[in-house]
C-alpha cells in the first residue's frame, strides 16, 4: 500500500477501519526495512519531523508531548519515591526525556527491540532523543521480557511505550506480558503502558484489564488527547503492585519541572482518570 500520495501521507490502519489521519510531507528524511518493521521518516508542513513504523504514526515533533509526558509523569507522580524505572519500547527516546526530569530517579533502563528506531530517531529526531544523553540512562537493544526475566523485583516504575498490537508489539498486549512485568516490579512498584483508544478500541481494553485484575492490586485507566494519534486521544493502563490508587499524584512537580511542562500537571493528572460515562461503562462495567 502506498503510503504517501499527491504529497500526503495518509495513515490508514487495520485498528481503526474507515478513518485516515493524512498529514502533509514536505519531504522524506529516510524510508528503510529494519529487522522488524517498515521504517518512516518524513519532514512535514506543519507537525514538524514525523516517524512512521509499518504506516502508523508514532511520534510527530508538534504534539508528541502530550503522550510522553502523560506517559511518564503519571506513574512518576503517583510513585512515593521512584528510584529505578524501565522503560520497554519507546526507542524514540521521549519517555527517557521526560523521566530524566525527575532528579531522584538514580537508573533509566531502557529495552528496545529495534536498534533502527533509535539510530533514526538520534538522527531526526533529536529533541526526543536527548533523553539518551542521561548519565543515568542504559539502553538495551533486546526484547524487554527477556531482560524483565533476568532482572525480578528490581523496578519502581515500568513503562511500556509500544506500537499497536499488530506486528512486532502484539506480545505485548497480553497477560504473559503483563506477568512479566509484575514480577519485575519491586513491592509498590507501577506500571503504565500504552492503552489504546476508548473510542476504537474497547474490545482490547476492557479483556486486557479484567484479565491483569488477577494479578495487579489497583488497575486504572486514564486518557491523554493527541490530535495525532487515531481519533485524537489515547488511554494507559496503569496498574499498580500493592501500590495504592495512582488516581491522584502523591508530589507535585517543582517550579523547574513545571516550567519544563507544556502538557501534565497535578491538575490534569487527576482529571485523566475521569472518563466518558460510556468508556468508564465499557471499561469497568455500570
Ligand atoms: C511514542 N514514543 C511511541 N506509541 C508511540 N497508534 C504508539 C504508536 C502508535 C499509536 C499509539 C501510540
Amino acid at each position: 500500500m502506498d503510503l504517501i500520495i499527491d504529497g500526503w501521507f495518509h495513515e490508514r490502519g487495520e485498528l481503526w477501519p474507515g478513518q485516515a489521519m493524512s498529514l502533509q510531507v514536505k519531504k522524506v528524511l529516510y524510508h528503510g526495512r529494519s529487522k522488524f518493521q517498515d521504517v518512516l521518516v518524513f519532514e512535514s508542513t506543519n507537525h514538524g519531523n514525523v516517524l512512521v513504523l509499518d504506516g502508523v504514526i508514532q511520534v510527530t515533533e508538534r504534539d508528541e508531548f502530550a503522550y510522553q509526558e502523560m506517559m511518564a509523569h503519571i506513574p512518576l507522580f503517583a510513585h512515593p519515591n521512584p528510584e529505578k524505572v524501565l522503560v520497554i519500547g519507546g526507542g524514540d527516546g521521549g519517555i527517557l526525556r521526560e523521566i530524566a526530569k525527575r532528579p531522584g530517579v538514580k537508573e533509566i533502563y531502557i529495552c528496545e527491540i529495534d536498534g533502527d528506531v533509535i539510530e533514526y530517531s538520534k538522527k531526526y529526531l533529536p529533541s526526543l532523543a536527548v533523553g539518551y544523553d542521561d548519565p543515568r540512562v542504559t539502553v538495551k537493544v533486546m526484547d524487554g521480557a527477556i531482560f524483565m526475566d533476568e532482572n525480578q523485583d528490581n523496578f519502581d516504575v515500568i513503562i511500556t511505550d509500544s506500537s499497536d498490537p499488530i506486528g512486532p508489539a502484539s506480545v505485548l498486549f497480553e497477560t504473559p506480558f503483563y506477568n512479566a512485568m509484575h514480577k519485575s516490579l519491586r513491592d509498590g512498584g507501577i506500571v503504565c503502558t500504552q492503552g489504546e483508544n476508548v473510542w476504537l478500541h474497547l474490545d482490547i481494553i476492557k479483556p486486557l484489564m479484567d484479565s491483569i485484575k488477577q494479578t495487579y492490586t489497583d488497575v486504572e485507566y486514564a486518557y491523554t488527547t493527541i490530535p495525532t494519534y487515531p481519533s485524537g486521544q489515547i488511554g494507559f493502563i496503569i496498574a499498580g503492585k500493592n501500590s495504592g490508587s495512582s488516581k491522584a499524584p502523591r508530589r507535585e512537580p517543582t517550579k523547574e519541572q513545571v516550567d519544563s511542562l507544556k502538557y501534565y500537571s497535578s491538575e490534569i493528572h487527576e482529571a485523566a482518570f475521569v472518563l466518558p460515562a460510556f468508556a468508564k461503562k465499557g471499561i469497568f462495567g455500570a
